[in-house]
């Protein structure tokens, strides 16, 4: 038996859906990305991730557990990866983006949830992801109902601990969200036995702040008029970032950029001239969900921009370091995290309608699209500002509403199609 069936067989999963996704994975991998031209040469790394993605870094959880060390799944980008780290924890993001974990997940789910909590459900329950096998504990937070209920369920199969995120962003939600940072502290001192001291702290907000630098420095590079990369090889890169090592991540990141710069000095662009800068805004796209960006990037646009958490909303603004006290680090983790990421949970919610058009212009896009997954109500009915404000502001914008599933691609590719179409002329 090889060394990836093992680490399978150790976790209690069928090897059987170890090969099935060995087959599948790497057919879908090659169509969208090694179908692309003129890739930067640094993105060898990330491909080399991917293309072993549940064998590489899971390998190296499963040996960091064997030295002691707790892994830690999160949800959501309010969950501050500080904490975690400062324990001497590892942080792997959960979320799942394929099809293939959801009718698990509609074992103990209804239909009608959205496919991202479906998925996770599924490959938690269906052991069919190593990730959710190898997490020690899961963190939730409460975001959207259909999680909320979803960890309840999780609850009884590995411990959970909730982090009650307010939905409004007074003084009084501030302090609220500092306690619950405090209590989310406790809760992995104790899980690891290792106690968070104010060196660590600001030593783990130092170690985030550098990787949350190299993701902005990667986005600046696609604000150029010359994009140097296109945006399915970014959100495989954000994808990554998730559950790869934080400093190597920014190591690898910081390397690709270098590249990136030079390609911009030099015009080495991937887009064609002329093809429509595309912004996407709404839910996530977890790995490895990249069916949006493929087919606008088949048809012709480039996307440059995403504001959504595996975009612009998981590395802006960096936490204050060099913190003189405890409670100044988790004012300082609290005032970051409340008070800059605009999730649709939040009521009202005008942040994200400012970051949405500030955006639009730093990255002189033509259009924006706004992609959300079925039955999230939170972003369906938040469109209502989002469209309102983005029309107001003479941006053409295209609504969508998709899954993982395939069966809507050739309708999307129709749609997004007209769209470029319309902005191209
Ligand atoms: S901060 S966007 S990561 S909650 S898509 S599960 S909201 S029904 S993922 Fe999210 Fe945190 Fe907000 Fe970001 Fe629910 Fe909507 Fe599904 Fe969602």
């Amino acid at each position: 038996m090889d060394k990836n069936h093992q680490m399978w067989a150790d976790l209690g999963m069928d090897l059987k859906t170890h090969d099935l996704l060995c087959e599948a994975l790497p057919g879908a991998y090659g169509d969208v990305f090694l179908t692309q031209e003129n890739r930067p040469e640094c993105m060898d790394y990330f491909e080399m991730v991917a293309a072993d993605i549940h064998g590489i870094r899971a390998a190296e959880l499963v040996e960091a557990q064997k030295q002691g060390r707790k892994v830690i799944g999160t949800f959501c980008v309010f969950v501050p990866d500080e904490a975690v780290v400062a324990a001497d924890a590892i942080v792997t993001g959960l979320c799942g983006g394929s099809q293939f974990w959801v009718p698990e997940g509609e074992k103990y789910l209804p239909a009608n949830t959205c496919p991202l909590i479906k998925a996770s459900m599924g490959a938690r329950f269906g052991k069919t992801c190593p990730y959710f096998r190898i997490a020690d504990m899961l963190v939730g937070e409460t975001t959207c109902d259909g999680k909320i209920k979803a960890y309840e369920i999780l609850s009884e199969d590995i411990d959970v601990h909730v982090m009650d995120l307010p939905h409004q962003k007074r003084p009084q939600d501030f302090i609220a969200w500092e306690n619950e940072i405090k209590l989310f502290m406790e809760k992995m001192e104790d899980f690891t036995g290792n106690k968070i001291t104010l060196e660590k702290l600001n030593e783990s907000i130092k170690l985030i702040n550098a990787k949350r630098r190299a993701l902005a420095r990667l986005y600046d590079c696609r604000k150029n008029k010359v994009v140097p990369i296109s945006g399915t090889d970014t959100l495989l890169i954000m994808q990554i970032a998730f559950f790869d090592d934080p400093a190597r991540l920014t190591a690898q990141v910081n390397r690709l950029c270098d590249e990136l710069e030079k390609r911009i000095a030099d015009g080495v662009s991937v887009a064609k001239e002329g093809a429509p800068r595309i912004l996407i805004t709404g839910t996530p796209l977890a790995v490895p969900n990249w069916k949006l960006h493929n087919i606008i990037e088949s048809s012709g646009g480039i996307v440059v921009c995403e504001e959504n958490c595996t975009g612009t909303r998981y590395f802006s603004h960096e936490v204050k370091e060099d913190n003189a006290t405890m409670d100044e680090a988790v004012k300082a983790l609290s005032d970051r995290y409340l008070g800059n990421i605009n999730c649709a949970c939040f009521t009202p919610n005008p942040g994200r309608i400012d970051d949405i058009l500030r955006l639009a212009k730093e990255y002189d896009v033509d259009g924006i699209i706004d992609c959300n997954l079925k039955f999230c109500n939170l972003y369906a009915t938040e469109n209502y500002f989002v469209e309102r404000a983005i029309k107001e502001a003479g941006i053409p914008i295209l609504t969508l509403e998709t899954d993982y599933t395939d069966s809507d691609a050739e309708q999307l590719r129709t749609r997004v199609g007209a769209f470029l179409e319309m902005l191209g002329n």
